[in-house]
């Protein structure tokens, strides 16, 4: 129970420092980014192998964010973390700031993987993979891909490629939110099953519930046992869970956000914040 509340409370709080980057900025993908917090806290709460102090350590587990528009929530996992001060979460996408809304590597402490245009990740999470093995290196990498992301045709020709090179330190999360920049995914061009597809390219596939930590916690824990092939954990999520003013909203994707917005989405999160207390 204590690993579930730790796990909670810090999804909690990606969340709010995640709003609080958009609210400032005034606009922003929220959506997106509310369906990855489980995975981020799970991903950044014990199971990577990190250290904020070196974070380009080599014997570090890696992360491709393939889903790049998600960046404000992974700066403030790594922020919370202790990557860099809290304070550079106010500098989102402004001006000279490390904090692009894609991320980028090359400004950003802790990003590994500079991400943006769909359907790339996967190409570059499997190159780092292949890399690792051929140095008989340990380290995992974690590629996180949206749904709609899916629609991309590289993707595929990776999905057929980690297979076949037996990419065993590949695990793979699907954000299946169900809908992408403009609408619901299974109307613009459905991806489904993905679970199916996934499996008749060979990799080792589940499907949980992405927004309990514990389930996604004990997925990794099996994906690291499938010896042999990489693993896909494909989450059942909802764009912009737990927000206000993006939860059960179809146009929640990039959004403008005002003031009260941000105050009376924070003032809930930090009301169940409370409770664990
Ligand atoms: C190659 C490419 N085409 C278009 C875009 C613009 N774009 C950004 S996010 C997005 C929707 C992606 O949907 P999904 O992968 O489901 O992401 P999520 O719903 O989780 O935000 C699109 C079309 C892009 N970033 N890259």
């Amino acid at each position: 129970m204590k690993r579930r509340n730790d796990l909670e409370k810090f999804c909690i709080k990606i969340r709010i420092e995640t709003l609080k980057q958009i609210g400032n900025l005034g606009f922003g993908h929220v959506g997106g980014c509310m369906s990855i917090a489980e995975t981020l806290a799970v991903l950044y709460g014990g199971v990577m192998k990190t250290d904020s102090a070196n974070p380009k350590w080599e014997q570090r587990d890696w992360l491709v964010i393939s889903k790049g528009h998600a960046g404000p929530a992974i700066y403030s996992t790594l922020a919370l973390r202790g990557f860099f001060d809290m304070s550079l979460l106010k500098t989102l996408n402004r001006g000279g700031t490390s904090l692009p809304s894609h991320c980028d590597k090359n400004k950003t402490i802790g990003i590994d993987v500079t991400t943006g245009s769909l359907g790339q990740g996967i190409s570059q999470a499997i190159g780092i993979a292949l890399g690792h093995k051929l140095k008989k290196m340990d380290n995992w990498v974690y590629l996180i891909l949206g749904d709609g992301e899916l629609q991309e045709g590289q993707v595929w020709e990776g999905a057929m490629f980690a297979p076949h090179h037996n990419l065993d330190n590949l695990i793979a999360f699907v954000d299946n939110n169900k809908q992408q920049l403009d609408g619901f995914t299974q109307d613009i061009l459905n991806v489904e099953s993905i679970h199916k597809k996934f499996e008749a390219f060979n990799w080792h596939v589940q499907s949980i519930d992405g927004h309990d930590v514990i389930a996604i916690e004990e997925a990794v824990e099996c994906a690291k046992k499938a010896a042999g092939k990489p693993s896909v954990i494909i989450l059942e999520t909802q764009k912009g869970k737990c927000c206000t003013y993006t939860e059960g909203v179809l146009d929640n994707h990039h959004i403008s956000v005002c003031e009260q917005d941000t105050k009376r989405a924070v003032a809930k999160l930090e009301a169940q914040l409370a409770k664990y207390e």
